[in-house]
């Protein structure tokens, strides 16, 4: 009984024994698995993404530029994480060369993009662009919405850029009206307009690549505020109409060349509603700066649902945002409207930029220009900055906004004058505006005093509005011997704007924005009031930064 008994002792403990040992080896392959040694690992992305944010002939009308009229808090809460670069410049006012000068880092006078008709590949089949460079640095890149113009490339929007094909969005430029009228209201969601289709594109794409395993570059670029001014009612009814003036200065500055304005051709020969020719009643210039500031604000949600996606994915920390409008706009002021020309209101355009890892709500009037964004992004994303871009890296003036990359930003536009072609080369310091109008010169060509049929020159400080060219008073005399060097200097290729500068410190006016902006205004308290839902506005009041009209 004893052997019989140790023995059914002896098979119960061994039968224990194998259970355990069995059990335990089924745990230990259920958490090996589990722990990844049976399958290769998901390699967890760290590298910086990019969302780049395009927003199509938006000028600094924007809450944090100061705009005492706008509601952009999604834009302004952008801002307030990141610079914004108050004194920001596109190197030629209109969209194609634009976009094309931005997307390469080259000016245009090298990717030779003037106009609206020229292919960009047709002049430079291996020019490098932006997004394509990022493919070759490991990342995805995706776009859609306007982010080349469409004129200036092929179907697929410059495939070579795009390692994901580009996602095209279609829809009409009017709500119901069955004529071209410059402006238009509807009661109809953001969904049912073109705009609306690009952000919801847009967080699809940010979802899809954010469940990848490369970094990202995503570009969304936003039709609006573009002609026509077409928006959602919410966003006309978050605006009233008799907050607007028409602007105080609306004649062509004295001295000034006649062939330096333009007669609004873009809005006067493709609306009904707006004469050929001749005054625009005040009236309807207030309806056309109503219908501009609703689109921004119908874009400014926009830009808020990428934003609260980006931070529902939980990509903020490892993402660089990016937005800029590609050249400002006249509402009115020297009796213009639209863009192509080298005045403050065509060449001036926001630019901010947030990075992780750079403190925000900075402000900086160093000059800049829309060629620095290439370098500045790479640097921002860790990426070798190719040698031969035209631009620089912002990132010392994210880092302190009192240093300057460089004492002047340039712009360029062309007439023809007295039967001949003429180039306008515009340079922007801190305070002045000087330009040459130089006959049949490119700046490839050589450069040759001789060559100048007329000059500008405005002085911020005492004329923001740019009432009168200064050029030929002899208070001035001294300054624009200055800028006519640097500008000849600048064509000549003899110093580039950066050996003149290069890591200068300068005292001017810079700011910390959290303290300046708003006075007297709560951010959370203007995202609540400018919600769309809610019909009444409380007007706010803050510090303009700087003065816009
Ligand atoms: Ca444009």
């Amino acid at each position: 009984m004893n052997l019989l008994a140790d023995f059914a002792s002896y098979l119960r403990a061994a039968l224990v024994k194998m259970i355990l040992f069995i059990g335990i080896a089924v745990v230990l392959a259920c958490l090996t698995s589990a722990n990844g040694f049976a399958r290769p690992a998901h390699k967890k992305n760290t590298r910086i993404n990019v969302l780049f944010i395009a927003i199509d002939d938006l000028k600094p009308t924007i809450g944090i530029y100061g705009d005492r009229l706008a509601l952009t808090p999604n834009i302004d809460k952008l801002a307030l994480s990141g610079t914004v670069f108050r004194n920001s410049h596109c190197q030629q006012a209109v969209c194609a060369p634009s976009r094309a000068s931005l997307l390469t880092g080259l000016r245009p006078d090298k990717t030779q993009v003037w106009d609206l008709k020229t292919m960009m590949r047709d002049k430079n089949p291996d020019i490098v662009t932006l997004p394509q460079y990022y493919i070759e640095k490991g990342y995805e890149t995706a776009g859609t919405g306007k982010i080349f113009d469409p004129r200036s490339v092929d179907s697929k929007l410059d495939e070579p850029s795009w390692s994901v094909p580009y996602a095209n969005v279609n829809g009409s430029r009017w709500i119901a009206a069955t004529e071209k009228i410059s402006t238009e209201a509807g009661n109809v969601d953001d969904s049912e307009l073109m705009d609306g289709q690009i952000a919801l594109k847009g967080i699809e794409l940010m979802r899809q690549l954010s469940a990848g395993d490369k970094p990202f570059f995503l570009a969304v670029g936003f039709k609006k505020p573009h002609l026509p001014f077409v928006a959602p009612q919410k966003y006309w009814d978050l605006h009233h109409r008799d907050d607007f003036s028409i602007h105080p200065f609306q004649e062509h500055a004295r001295n000034a060349p006649e062939f330096a304005f333009q007669p609004g051709w873009e809005l006067r020969n493709a609306y009904v509603d707006i004469p050929k020719e001749g005054p625009i009643s005040e009236q309807k210039q207030k309806e056309l700066i109503h219908g501009y500031y609703a689109c921004v604000s119908f874009i400014d949600e926009q830009v808020g649902k990428l934003m609260n996606e980006l931070d529902a994915l939980g990509l903020r920390e490892n993402t660089v945002v990016i937005l800029w409008g590609d050249h400002g706009w006249h509402l009115g002021d020297h009796d213009m409207w639209a863009k192509h020309t080298n005045f403050e209101q065509s060449t001036r355009s926001p630019l901010i930029i947030s990075a992780p890892n750079i403190s925000g709500g900075k402000s900086s009037d160093s000059p800049v220009e829309f060629v620095d964004i290439f370098p500045t992004l790479c640097q921002l994303t860790g990426v070798e900055i190719p040698s031969d871009l035209d631009g620089l890296s912002l990132v010392p003036v994210m880092d302190d906004p009192k240093f300057s990359v460089k004492p002047f930003a340039i712009s360029q536009f062309h007439r023809t004058f007295s039967g001949q072609k003429v180039e306008g080369y515009a340079l922007r310091t801190k305070r002045y505006r000087y330009v040459e109008w130089i006959a049949a010169y490119k700046s490839y060509d050589p450069y040759s005093d001789e060559k100048i049929v007329a000059r500008e020159l405005y002085d911020y400080e005492t004329d923001p509005l740019e009432t009168v060219s200064l050029v030929d008073s002899a208070e001035y005399k001294s300054v624009v011997e200055k800028l006519h060097g640097q500008l000849k200097n600048f064509l000549e290729d003899k110093a580039s704007p950066v050996e003149d500068s290069q890591g200068s410190l300068n005292s001017s006016e810079s700011f910390d924005l959290a303290q300046n902006y708003p006075i007297r205004f709560n951010l959370e308290t203007k995202i609540k009031y400018a919600s769309p839902v809610r019909g009444a506005i409380e007007r706010r009041v803050c510090k303009p930064l700087i003065s816009d009209q």
